[in-house]
């Protein structure tokens, strides 16, 4: 299982404690809450001193058992009622989909990433890990002064600003850059950096790459920042854009500087 990319989570399925009453639609039960099942696929659920029926038409029915009830809902449609303990509560009605109870009814919820169940949890990916991205440099800001209180450059002039992409951040290969927008404090770009990169590449924090923030100048030019593998989440890639703050420089020279930050585009390869 891929980790980070978890958007959606429900509680596992629907448990009960097991309670007395009638077996009937509308008789009278207690405790509150309580459940019994009403044969093999269905339930019944004490709701306001009254049992009513809630459908379990997942594989594994309606089960009761050291008065634990416990009903499977996987098979539930979009729109069935669910009660009102089992609100919030998930399930995995195929391998891309997704049911949770919600305001009283079961709704669907698709997971192009898969839909899993692991313990009490269940997960829905949204953004499939191996779904690829062009990743484009939107903007970038600039603080007035660099991070030691600095000007970017002489004279309290304003920064010469561009993004690189590095497919090899350590190494410093695999670079494609911006154009410079040279004297301001923000730049707009909208330039594609990297193509058909996968979202796990984009997520995972042990990914070469990295995206840095520039001011040109005439010998070394000024790292305002760098950001690495798992600087974007799902949702974020899913979003279509992450908007960062520059705080640590992921290449050690020549120096870092910070307060700066710059927008990272998404866009569906
Ligand atoms: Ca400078
Ligand atoms: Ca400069």
């Amino acid at each position: 299982m891929n980790q980070g990319l978890v958007v959606l989570v429900g509680l596992m399925g629907s448990a009960w404690v097991g309670c007395t009453g009638g077996g009937s639609e509308g008789d009278k039960c207690s405790p509150e809450g309580g459940a019994k099942c009403d044969g093999s696929s269905a339930s019944l659920v004490c709701e306001d001193g009254v049992f009513k029926p809630y459908a379990c038409k997942g594989a594994g029915g309606c089960t009761s058992n050291n008065d634990i009830v416990r009903c499977d809902a996987s098979g539930n449609s979009a729109g069935e009622a669910c009660p009102r303990s089992s609100e919030g509560t998930a399930t995995c009605s195929s391998s891309t989909a997704m049911l949770r109870c919600t305001s009283g009814a079961w709704t669907s919820q698709t997971c192009p990433g898969g839909c899993s169940a692991t313990g009490a949890t269940v997960e829905c990916l949204q953004t499939n890990p191996n779904s690829t991205w062009d990743v484009i440099a939107r903007s970038a800001t600039f603080q007035t002064t660099q991070g030691g209180g600095e000007s970017w450059d002489a004279l309290g002039g304003a920064p010469d600003g561009f993004i690189c992409w590095f497919d090899n951040c350590a190494a410093g290969t695999g670079s494609a850059c911006t154009a410079v927008t040279s004297d301001a404090f923000s730049a707009t770009f909208n330039t594609t950096l990297a193509s058909s990169i996968t979202a796990s590449t984009l997520m995972n924090t042990s990914s070469a790459f990295c995206i840095c923030l520039y001011d040109e100048d005439a010998t070394t030019d000024d790292i305002a920042g760098c950001v690495g593998g798992g600087f974007a989440t799902a949702a974020d890639i899913q979003a279509g854009q992450v908007s960062l703050t520059l705080q640590a420089n992921l290449q050690s020279s020549p120096v870092v500087y910070g307060n700066a930050g710059m927008v990272i585009g998404f866009v569906a390869h």
